[in-house]
């Protein structure tokens, strides 16, 4: 696979500034009430710097002003909730990021404004953001055949669902709020359910197979509540939900009061920490305590929240009580320290001069510009056939080593890869192609044999200190580094450090994901993986097989199809797994990784391992880079890696799936949506330059075979003649 260069040449980042807009509106209420607004803007992407805030100023007394930061984000962008200020009965609201109007609107009448992204406020986000958001919720394959007909007053139109992953959605205009949106979802062009819309009521709207009605956030479409939380003194630790069934429903899950359900993330966000809670089919409430042993919060009452009030998402404070079931936020400690800002003074368009001084280039890391060659070592040339079998003798489920069968080892090594390394069909042949770096799959000692299938590709590792036998000695793999940076070329290792081989099971047989079981591992297992830290059973999580990828909890901390997943939150871990993947770039001089599984690493590994590898290396190889695979074709989960979890790159699944769609003819929307993502990638220590493109890889098949699967026509020279099948 080659990865091609990113966009940029440079990068000048340009932040507006807080502006006002005027909401001339008595407020009737009295002036003791405490009184909030929640006020969301728009588009704000990722991290929300520091003094992003809204202000409310009293019209009548410009000085009487209140603020809150932006404290929590949601789908329409982020948020703050404002207190009014004291007494006052007109009200001016700016944000920061939103250009200026004059519009009016009445706040009182809804407690929650919308800004547009020019600006307007509005008291329905549907008409800040002039659609309604039709989500389409189905399973299995049934996708491609559905169109919406939507009617709004005389006007009929039907649309495509437009496609994202497996995401089905339209977008649909909408010019008043007073008129109710008829939707039928359309199935091979019959009429499916119907349901009649006030766009008042919600801008995104999830409607499916398995519910009735329209559901109002994608949490409740997904049959889950979201809760995020506050605590004042960003000590989380112990802090749970326990949730139960009640009359109108409730969880899905088997919850003990000893063992609440814990945040998705121990990293708290701008918020705080967020829990998932599934639900059963058709609830209609979720009672819940959140608590801590057997300190509940709030002390004083159970917790019960309404689906259709608070669409399965609410910010809670520590210590409110949601007393009628609807309430979506409570008012947060953050109301805040940020200063009041007063509307900046007009700036001056700065000079060229000035404009070069302030930006610099964008920083490439050393594989920005590689092309790299992706190469699964036992497949591509036997170059020695005496380390086929190990050295052993015996059946394949011995030597694990059978070209006839592709589950099985075919004897490709690094004395093949290598060749005569100047000649030859080795590293000679990939330079010749243009390749500047070559990308190989783990090569490290494996649980050859597990049902019935070998570990050709190196992502079962026993033993992340030693060559697989089977590709040869470490003389062998000295002799294939040296080789590939004589030609000027660097190495990519494969790592994982999600999982190892499958050798811890459960005696009782249940490999449901589910609470922390004691696994086992057979007799001769005990001391079978390096480093010593992977023996150590307490280090791993032990809660079963991944069952939903969607759910954050399983994703993280269920075992890969079986494969033994690493409690990589643990400093002894993280440490462990630094000093050995060091060890190669010392001991060899590997130029970079790429990181198996990152999706399914805690969100707070790289930021910790990265940084530590980095150190362990800075003498010997300074430019090290990785880049991690995310199995996930969203630029905002993409992005969130780089930005916010440390990940220096990422494989860019989103360019993979939006160039197939590109080339297929399907749409042009979703590359162009990739691209003008590039600006979410920038850190201080990275940008897109660093993302690793691709159109196909060993998991998914090659490009013309996914052409093929996305509708490109059969006589489509590159679905079929070139790259087909
Ligand atoms: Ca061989
Ligand atoms: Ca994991
Ligand atoms: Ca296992």
């Amino acid at each position: 696979m080659s990865k091609v260069f990113r966009r940029f040449g440079w990068a000048l980042l340009l932040i507006a500034f807080a502006v006002t807009s005027s909401i001339q509106a008595p407020l009737a209420f009295s002036a003791e009430t405490t009184y909030q607004v929640v006020v969301h803007v728009p588009g704000v992407v990722g991290v929300v710097p520091a003094d992003a805030q809204v202000v409310l100023t009293d019209s009548s007394n410009s000085s009487n002003q209140s603020s809150s930061r932006l404290i929590g984000q949601d789908s329409y962008g982020w948020f703050g909730v404002v207190d009014l200020p004291t007494g006052a009965t007109r009200v001016k609201v700016s944000a920061t990021r939103v250009t200026v109007s004059n519009v009016s609107v009445d706040p009182v009448a809804t407690r929650e404004i919308w800004l547009s992204s020019k600006g307007v406020p509005a008291l329905y986000e549907s008409v800040a953001s002039l659609k309604l958001k039709v989500s389409l919720v189905t399973r299995g394959s049934a996708l491609n055949n559905r169109s919406l007909k939507v009617t709004i007053g005389k006007s009929v139109k039907t649309y495509k669902f437009n496609s994202s992953g497996t995401r089905r959605y339209v977008f649909v205009p909408i010019t008043s709020t007073s008129t109710a949106v008829k939707l039928t979802v359309l199935k091979n062009g019959k009429a499916g359910r119907s349901y009649s819309v006030n766009p008042r009521s919600a801008a995104k709207i999830w409607v499916g197979d398995f519910f009735s009605g329209v559901r109002t956030s994608e949490s409740w479409a997904n049959d889950k509540v979201t809760i995020h939380y506050h605590r004042a003194n960003g000590d989380y630790s112990g802090w749970g939900v326990h949730a139960w069934t009640g009359s109108s429903g409730g969880t899905s899950l088997s919850v003990s009061w000893a063992s609440p359900i814990l945040p998705a993330s121990v990293t708290p966000d701008a918020w705080g920490v967020t829990y998932e809670i599934p639900l059963i089919a058709n609830s209609q409430s979720l009672p819940i305590i959140i608590h801590n042993g057997n300190v509940k919060d709030p002390s004083t009452a159970d917790q019960l929240l309404s689906l259709a009030a608070t669409k399965g998402e609410v910010w809670f404070e520590a210590g409110s009580v949601n007393s009628d079931s609807s309430l979506r936020y409570t008012i947060p400690v953050s109301k805040d320290p940020v200063p009041v800002v007063v509307p900046p003074t007009p700036v001056t368009t700065p000079t060229s001069a000035q404009a070069s001084a302030l930006a610099s280039s964008s920083y490439r890391s050393s594989m920005a510009s590689e092309n790299i060659y992706f190469v699964m070592t036992d497949r591509y040339q036997n170059g020695n056939t005496a380390n086929d079998r190990m050295g052993l003798t015996g059946s394949r489920e011995v030597t694990a080593f059978d070209p006839t069968s592709t589950a099985y080892y075919h004897g490709g090594d690094f004395a093949g890869l290598t060749d005569g390394c100047t000649s030859g069909d080795g590293i000679n042949r990939l330079k010749e192609m243009g390749f500047t770096s070559v990308w190989i799959t783990p090569p490290f000692k494996q649980r050859y044999v597990q049902s019935g299938s070998a570990a050709y590709h190196g992502y079962w590792i026993t033993d992340f200190t030693d060559i697989d036998p089977h590709l040869g000695t470490k003389a062998d793999f000295t002799t294939f580094v040296d080789c590939v940076h004589s030609q000027g070329m660097k190495v990519v290792m494969d790592i994982v450090v999600n999982h190892t081989g499958d050798v811890n099971y459960y005696t009782n047989g249940n490999y449901n994901f589910g609470s922390v079981r004691t696994p086992q591992v057979a007799a001769g297992d005990t001391n079978l993986r390096k480093p010593s830290f992977l023996n150590d059973l307490t280090n791993y999580h032990n809660r079963g097989n991944v069952g939903d990828w969607n759910n954050k909890e399983q994703s993280q901390n269920g075992d890969f199809f079986g494969l033994d997943d690493v409690a990589t939150e643990k400093p002894a871990v993280i440490e462990g797994f630094a000093q050995a993947y060091a060890a190669w770039v010392n001991d060899y001089g590997i130029d970079g990784f790429r990181i198996d599984t990152a999706k399914h690493v805690d969100d707070a590994f790289f930021g910790i391992w990265w940084p530590r590898v980095q150190e362990l290396t800075a003498s010997t190889k300074p430019g090290l880079f990785a880049f991690g695979e995310v199995f996930d074709s969203g630029t905002a989960t993409l992005t969130e890696f780089v930005r916010d979890r440390g990940l220096p790159a990422s494989l860019d699944f989103a360019f993979q799936n939006a160039a197939v769609q590109f080339a297929s003819g399907n749409n042009i929307t979703d590359i162009t949506n990739v691209f003008g993502a590039d600006d979410w990638y920038i850190t201080g220590k990275t940008n897109a330059y660093n993302q690793a493109t691709f159109l196909a890889n060993h998991d998914m098949g090659r490009f013309g075979k996914l052409l093929q699967w996305a509708g490109s026509p059969t006589g489509d020279l590159w679905g079929d003649s070139l790259l087909g099948s």
